[in-house]
């Protein structure tokens, strides 16, 4: 991930085992698009809370980047729009969701 010096834009990028880019995402505070997906959360869950340990932070990314692209799913609490797929739409969940 890279961030800018005044942390108003992030850049995901994805690759595969040969360390060619597969995916790549900027995400802005500016005016940049973020996914619009709503979470499906049972009652009491924190949403974008990955690892279920109260928090939302960069731990709960970087899982989902461990991830990220799974099919089928080896780690269900990555998917956190229960779509079946691990996605930047479930970054962006993690993202909205962020306790800083
Ligand atoms: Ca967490
Ligand atoms: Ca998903």
């Amino acid at each position: 991930m890279l961030v800018d010096a005044i942390a108003t834009q992030a850049t995901f990028k994805f690759y595969n085992t040969a360390g060619a880019v597969l995916d790549s995402v900027s995400i802005s505070s500016s005016g940049g698009t973020l996914p619009t997906d709503s979470p499906t959360n049972p009652p009491g869950s924190t949403p974008g809370d990955v690892n279920k340990d109260g928090k939302v932070n960069i731990v709960d990314i970087g899982l989902i980047i461990d991830h990220y692209g799974e099919a089928p799913l080896v780690y269900t609490n990555a998917d956190l729009n229960n779509d079946g797929k691990v996605t930047i739409i479930d970054i962006g969940i993690v993202i909205d969701n962020y306790a800083i």
